[in-house]
């Protein structure tokens, strides 16, 4: 029998990043620098607001170390729409600057292990759940924060196969996973969206806090439960900071 959880699926997600040709920059006059930033900012802003869309959200992070010096992450209904601020932002002078060097694409999603009922009918939870769900899947990036991204898929080994547990089983192991996670409420935001059959790996988790350490802390913590220390598999890490939109000029100045 198949036994796939029940899923819902909510807002699309770009993880864009971007690296700096530094050289070229510097090089280039300053009045083509000035238009560039000026576009992007525009750009930037506008996402922020969202003003091409009804609903969604992005943001830009600078990204430390040598993966990417950029993130830009939109959150919007459809593919087609993300597909279209890729392009969008592509088109941009800035972007001649500004290589994609990496990308990440998603769905945001929320599964049936914890709360079945909700999936039953979503009409007979409480309300506090039923925005929580719901929130999961229309999420908002905070201002002040850093972020820590990073793809993960369950782990399918001889030994440890996540996809041949039995539903209770996995749900047992999602308890004990999400029973961790609540330990940080208030400290830490994440965005677990789906890449199955979209990306590399099976998910994309973007978690978000004003400490990092709370970061490295839930990470390390979830390494020793068994949801993560038997059945996950990890990409690449990126870590980074969000700034407004505006900051544009005083981070590509230095
Ligand atoms: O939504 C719920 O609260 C129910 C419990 C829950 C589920 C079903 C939950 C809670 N998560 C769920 C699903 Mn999660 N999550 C991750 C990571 O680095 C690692 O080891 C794992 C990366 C973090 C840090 C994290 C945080 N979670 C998932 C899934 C999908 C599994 C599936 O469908 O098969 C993945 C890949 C995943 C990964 N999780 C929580 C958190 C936190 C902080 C919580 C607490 C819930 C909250 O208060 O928001």
């Amino acid at each position: 029998m198949v036994d796939a959880p029940q899923t819902e699926e909510g807002w699309f997600a770009l993880h864009d990043f971007r690296t700096v040709d530094w050289d070229a920059w510097r090089e280039a006059p300053e009045r083509d620098r000035e238009a560039a930033l000026e576009e992007a900012e525009h750009f930037l802003k506008h996402r922020e607001v969202v003003a091409d869309a009804e609903e969604g959200d992005s943001a830009v992070f600078a990204i430390t170390g040598h993966k990417a010096d950029l993130l830009v992450v939109h959150f919007r209904e459809t593919l087609d729409e993300v597909e279209r601020l890729e392009r969008r932002f592509e088109g941009t002078a800035f972007a001649e600057y500004a290589e994609q060097s990496h990308s990440y694409v998603s769905v945001t999603e929320i599964s049936g292990y914890t709360s079945p009922e909700y999936f039953e009918d979503p009409e007979s939870v409480d309300e506090g759940l039923k925005r929580y769900m719901e929130g999961k899947l229309t999420p908002e990036i905070p201002e002040d924060t850093y972020v820590s991204f990073y793809p993960m898929s369950k782990r399918r080994d001889p030994e440890y196969n996540w996809y041949d547990l039995s539903m209770e089983e996995r749900a047992e192991l999602m308890a004990g996973h999400g029973e961790i996670g609540k330990q940080y409420a208030g400290k830490i935001s994440q965005v677990i969206a789906s890449s199955v059959g979209l990306d590399d790996w099976e998910w994309g988790v973007t978690l978000f806090a004003d400490d990092l350490t709370d970061i490295k802390d839930i990470v390390y913590e979830m390494r020793f439960d068994p949801a993560s220390s038997r059945y996950g598999e990890f990409g690449e890490f990126f870590v980074g900071r969000r700034f407004p939109a505006e900051d544009l000029s005083a981070y590509m100045a230095g």
